[in-house]
């Protein structure tokens, strides 16, 4: 059997808990059958004797780790520059807060390079190859490049706009073009496999040949949608984890009179957070039964701290938060609890379960897997309600969830609101539908989906 060599910027030991969408899904991917996993140690090292980062493997279970360490300019030109202010919110539909500095270019193009170098010495020739996110979209054409022969697939974590929005990156082309040196593209949503086609159709000249297969530059790739899903198994013994049971117990005392609505989110401005407490506020002020009752519950773990975007979303959150618990707040009430820190992952299921609603409204998401933890954290005989932004790629799947649009402050009010007084007959025919869905389309039938397609491309 072919080995699997999984490629991604960041790597997490597979074996602990971590606190990223991605990581978590790797993780206990590799885990189960064993293979190669390269990426970023994580380290900035001052690599200036070669020039080359350093490779590092060692062994985690029945994974390979060979990480390499970035030096100080790779990070801030590859990492900070080209993947997060250029991809990240471009591809999040934020022409506004993309930085089109030309430094950052070359950066990515080294780092790419210098991963497909340090890659190429430890592959076997019959390795199947799977290439993850934003910051590795040219790889497969600098491992071609090399002569590496074997297949290779790249996912894309993050959602794909639509052509125009793309063709503002000044170098599109040449982006879009190294997608063909893959043998698979996965999408996670079936628009964003539409936006790819008529990417490639109209701006690449490319044919659109049987089974979503695109024909340019000599070469064919498939791009399909693979809606990622989370282990729903593992989240569930998380759940019954004393510290998850404690966690329940201690919210639900502190909260026996109120009604609770958990965010969790890295911070991050494509996840709609200041939209969500403006919702939230206009929710007291439209429907004030709610007040001394409902409480926002907002765990927004620190991210990317050094982008300017970042900070500016971190101090508009502040002052949000600060100016309701002013305006609403009362000496045994605090309607916004606003917490900057990562929780523990143990605790994460416990909250969900004692909150009566889960909010998760971003104005784009790949998939956003804080929705599936939350449904299936729940009590089913007792459910909360998901309310979910139309925009995540989340959306297409889980239809039975009250699906909102984060620009409509009011439209989103009424929402919580409808969430908040749903009869429980209707909860639990929601969650019964959601559940189903998610358990079906898990990480396993993500994996599993994915490299069976790879396996059957042409190499
Ligand atoms: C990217 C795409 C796509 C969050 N805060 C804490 C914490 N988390 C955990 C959640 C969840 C994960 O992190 C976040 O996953 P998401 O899917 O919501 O978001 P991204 O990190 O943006 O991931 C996304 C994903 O890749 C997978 O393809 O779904 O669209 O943007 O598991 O529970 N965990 C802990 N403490 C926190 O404070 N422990």
């Amino acid at each position: 059997m072919s080995r699997l060599v999984v490629v991604s910027n960041r790597l997490a030991d597979p074996r602990k808990p971590a606190a990223g969408g991605l990581a978590v899904a790797l993780g206990e991917s590799l885990q189960r059958t064993g293979g190669l996993w390269f990426g970023w140690s994580g380290n900035i090292a001052d690599n200036t004797a070669d020039g080359e980062g350093h490779l590092h493997t060692r062994s985690s279970g029945k994974v390979t780790l060979a990480t390499v360490d970035l030096n100080q300019n790779d990070y801030e030109t590859y990492y900070e520059g080209y993947a997060n202010s250029v991809l990240w919110p471009v591809f999040h539909y934020r022409l506004d807060l993309a930085d089109f500095n030309t430094r950052y270019l070359a950066g990515y193009r080294r780092v790419n390079q210098l991963f497909a170098r340090k890659l190429k010495a430890l592959l076997r020739d019959d390795d199947i190859i799977w290439v993850h996110d934003y910051h590795l979209i040219p790889l497969a054409a600098e491992l071609r490049a090399l002569g590496c022969r074997q297949r290779i697939g790249f996912f894309l974590h993050i959602p794909l706009p639509p052509a125009l929005m793309l063709a503002a990156i000044p170098q599109h082309e040449w982006l879009m073009r190294s997608l063909f040196s893959y043998d698979l593209v996965g999408l996670q949503s079936e628009a964003d496999v539409s936006h790819c086609i008529r990417y490639m159709t109209t701006e690449a000249g490319a044919e659109l040949l049987a089974d979503q297969r695109l024909r340019a530059h000599n070469a064919t790739v498939q791009v399909r949608a693979f809606p990622i899903g989370i282990d729903v198994q593992e989240f569930r013994r998380l759940g019954q984890s004393q510290d998850a049971l404690d966690t329940y117990e201690s919210v639900r005392r502190e909260y026996s009179r109120r009604q609770l609505l958990l965010g969790i989110d890295r911070l991050d401005y494509s996840k709609g957070i200041p939209q969500r407490v403006r919702a939230f506020s206009e929710l007291l002020e439209r429907y004030p039964d709610n007040e001394h009752s409902a409480t926002l519950l907002m765990i927004a773990s620190p991210s990317r701290d050094s982008v300017h975007a970042y900070a500016d979303l971190r101090h508009e959150l502040e002052g949000l938060c600060g100016a309701i618990n002013g305006n609403f707040g009362d000496l045994d009430w605090m309607p916004v609890r606003y917490i900057h820190r990562t929780v523990a992952r143990r605790r994460v299921p416990g909250l969900c379960r004692a909150s009566r609603v889960g909010l998760v409204t971003p104005l784009r998401d790949g998939m956003n897997l804080v929705a599936k933890e939350y449904v299936v954290a729940q009590d089913p005989d007792d459910p909360g309600v998901l309310v979910l932004s139309r925009f995540a790629g989340a959306a297409e799947q889980l239809k039975d969830a009250l699906l909102v649009n984060p620009y409509d402050t009011q439209g989103m009010a009424e929402s919580i609101q409808a969430a908040l007084h749903m009869p429980l007959e209707e909860r639990q025919r929601r969650h019964r539908a959601l559940l189903e869905n998610i358990t079906r389309f898990d990480v396993h039938w993500w994996r599993e989906s994915f490299l069976a397609a790879l396996g059957a491309s042409s190499p």
